[in-house]
C-alpha cells in the first residue's frame, strides 16, 4: 500500500468512527426499519388531533352527598334529574374555544344513571323531568359536535356501576354469578346501543379499562369490531387496534421519555398505575399516551371531574394549565381537559372563561414560529439572516412513519458555534422544549440514535415572551 493510499485510509476510518459517534443506529437498523412498528391512520388522526375534552354530568350533581361505593342498597332518584337549561352546544362552543378537535362524553359513570334512553334498565334520562323523559343527551352532543366540527367520543365505564353493585374491576360486590351474567348483558347491551345509534364515534373510552370476558366480564370485542372498527380506545382490550394508554395520574402530565408504543407491560388496559409510564420503545403496539386532567383541580369534589356548587375557585390557573399542555402535547400524549356541566346543565361561566384563556394562550404561543422546516436524516438546520432570539423548539416526527428517533441534541448557533440548547429521548407526534433566550443565528437539530431515517415532519423555532 502506498503512502497516500495509506493516509486516505486513516482517514476514510477517522470518518466513519466520527459518523457512528454521531448517529449511533440502535440494534441492527436495516432489520428494525423493516418491523418498525406504524400507527393505523385513525391513530395517526388522533395524534394531530391532540386536545380533547371529557364532559362529566350525572345524577351525582343533584345530590352531592349521595356516594355510590357508600351505600349500595341506595340510588338517587331520577326525579331529581332535571337540567332545564341543558345545551350541548354551549359545551362544544366551550370545548372549542380551549382549542379542542375532540369530546368525549361521560354517557355514564359510577352511578350507573344513563344520559340516554337506553332499553337495558329504567334508571336513566327516560325516567327524569327532563323534556317528560323524552330527551337523549347522548343524541344532543353528537349534533352539537357534528355541528362545530369537533369529533365525538363517548365515554360508558364498565368497571363500576352503583345502580347493579358493581365495583372496580366491573366485578358484582356480591360474587352472585346470576347477577354478574345480568350486569354483563346490560353493559353489552348498553355498548351497543351507543356504538350502533349514534355513528361513528373517534374515540370511545374505557375507565379503569375493561374486565376481558376470560376473567368474567363482558364479552365486548366482537361488538367493538362489528360496531365501531375505527374508534381510537382508551385502554381498550389488547388485541383491537387503535389503542391508547393511560399516562398513570389525572394532572395531565406524562413521563419523559413517552414511547407511542407499549407492550403488556405497559398495561394498556389500565389495570396498574405506576408501571411502564413511558411506553417502551421496543414493543410492538402502537398505544400512545392520553393525558387526562380536569380543568378544576384533583383536591375538589369528586376529584375535580364533577360539578359542585361554590368550587369555582378551584379552577386550575393558566399558567398551572399550560404547565399540563407543555408536559402532556409536548411530550407526545394528548391532553383530554375534564369539564363540569352544572345543575342547569350548562359549563359554568368560570370553566368556560377558563378554557377560552387556556385556548387563546396556547394559540398565541404557538401559531406563528420564528421559522420552521421539514427535513430528513440526523440533521435538520434552521438559519436565520440575521442574529434571533429564540427560547422554544417543537419537534414533530413523520409518525406514520414509525417512531424513530431515541435521541437527540438541540443547538444554537451562537458567534459562528454550535451550543447544546437542549437535549431529549422521544419526539414522535409532538416535543415541545423550552430553554433560556438565547440569540442564535440558526437552530440545529442532531439526532445521535435513531432506528431508522428520521423524518422530520416540522422543526419550529420561537421565542415565546
Ligand atoms: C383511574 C383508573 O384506575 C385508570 O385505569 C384510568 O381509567 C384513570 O382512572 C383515568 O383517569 S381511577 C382514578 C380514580 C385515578
Amino acid at each position: 500500500m502506498n503512502r497516500i493510499n495509506f493516509n486516505y485510509l486513516i482517514l476514510l476510518i477517522i470518518i466513519l468512527g466520527c459518523q457512528n459517534k454521531q448517529n449511533k443506529k440502535v440494534g441492527n437498523s436495516t432489520l428494525q426499519q423493516e418491523n418498525l412498528v406504524l400507527p393505523t391512520s385513525k391513530q395517526v388522526e388522533w395524534a394531530d388531533a391532540e386536545i380533547g375534552v371529557l364532559i362529566h354530568f350525572d345524577i351525582n350533581v343533584y345530590e352531592p352527598e349521595y356516594n355510590w361505593r357508600g351505600d349500595w342498597d341506595y340510588n338517587p332518584d331520577p326525579k331529581i334529574f332535571n337540567p332545564t337549561e341543558l345545551d350541548t352546544d354551549q359545551w362544544i362552543q366551550a370545548a372549542k374555544a380551549a382549542g379542542a378537535n375532540y369530546a368525549v362524553l361521560v354517557a355514564k359513570h359510577c352511578t350507573g344513571f344513563s344520559l340516554w334512553p337506553t332499553e337495558a334498565h329504567s334508571y336513566s334520562v327516560k325516567s327524569s323531568p327532563w323534556k317528560n323523559g323524552q330527551g337523549d343527551i347522548v343524541a344532543d352532543f353528537i349534533a352539537s359536535c357534528k355541528k362545530y366540527g369537533v369529533k365525538p367520543g363517548i365515554y360508558a365505564s364498565a368497571a363500576a356501576n352503583g345502580y347493579f353493585k358493581v365495583d372496580n374491576p366491573g366485578l358484582v360486590i356480591t360474587g352472585d354469578s346470576i347477577a354478574q351474567k345480568a350486569y354483563n348483558k346490560v353493559v353489552e347491551m348498553q355498548l351497543t346501543e351507543l356504538w350502533s345509534n349514534y355513528g361513528d364515534l373517534f374515540e370511545i373510552w374505557f375507565d379503569g379499562g375493561v374486565l376481558p370476558k376470560s376473567k368474567g366480564g363482558p364479552d365486548i370485542v366482537p361488538i367493538l369490531q362489528e360496531k365501531q372498527p375505527d374508534a381510537v380506545v382508551f385502554q381498550g382490550p389488547y388485541g383491537t387496534k387503535n389503542l391508547v394508554r393511560w399516562v398513570g395520574n389525572e394532572e395531565g402530565l406524562a413521563a419523559y421519555p413517552s414511547w407511542a408504543t407499549a407492550d403488556s407491560t405497559t398495561k394498556a388496559d389500565g389495570t396498574v398505575i405506576v408501571e411502564g409510564l413511558h411506553g417502551n420503545p421496543e414493543a410492538p403496539i402502537w398505544c400512545p399516551g392520553e393525558a387526562d386532567a380536569p380543568l378544576r383541580k384533583n383536591s375538589s369534589w369528586q376529584g375535580g371531574w364533577f360539578w359542585k356548587e361554590g368550587e369555582d375557585h378551584m379552577i386550575n390557573s393558566l399558567d398551572e394549565m399550560i404547565h399540563k399542555y407543555y408536559h402532556s402535547v409536548g411530550r407526545n400524549t394528548n391532553l383530554l381537559i375534564g369539564i363540569v356541566v352544572d345543575t342547569r346543565g350548562l359549563v359554568p361561566d368560570a370553566d368556560v372563561k377558563a378554557l377560552k384563556a387556556f385556548g387563546d394562550e396556547t394559540k398565541k404561543r404557538f401559531d406563528t414560529s420564528l421559522a420552521e422546516t421539514v427535513g430528513e436524516g440526523n440533521e435538520v438546520i434552521i438559519n436565520f439572516d440575521t442574529p434571533t432570539e429564540v427560547n422554544h423548539i417543537v419537534i414533530m416526527e413523520d409518525i406514520a412513519k414509525g417512531e424513530r428517533i431515541r435521541k437527540y441534541n438541540i443547538e444554537g448557533r451562537v458567534n459562528g458555534v454550535w451550543k447544546l440548547l437542549a437535549e431529549g429521548e422521544s419526539v414522535g407526534h409532538k416535543r415541545i422544549q423550552e430553554f433560556k433566550v438565547m440569540e442564535v443565528s440558526g437552530i440545529r437539530l442532531s439526532v445521535s440514535e435513531s432506528i431508522a431515517t428520521p423524518k422530520i415532519k416540522r422543526l419550529a423555532v420561537y421565542h415565546i415572551k
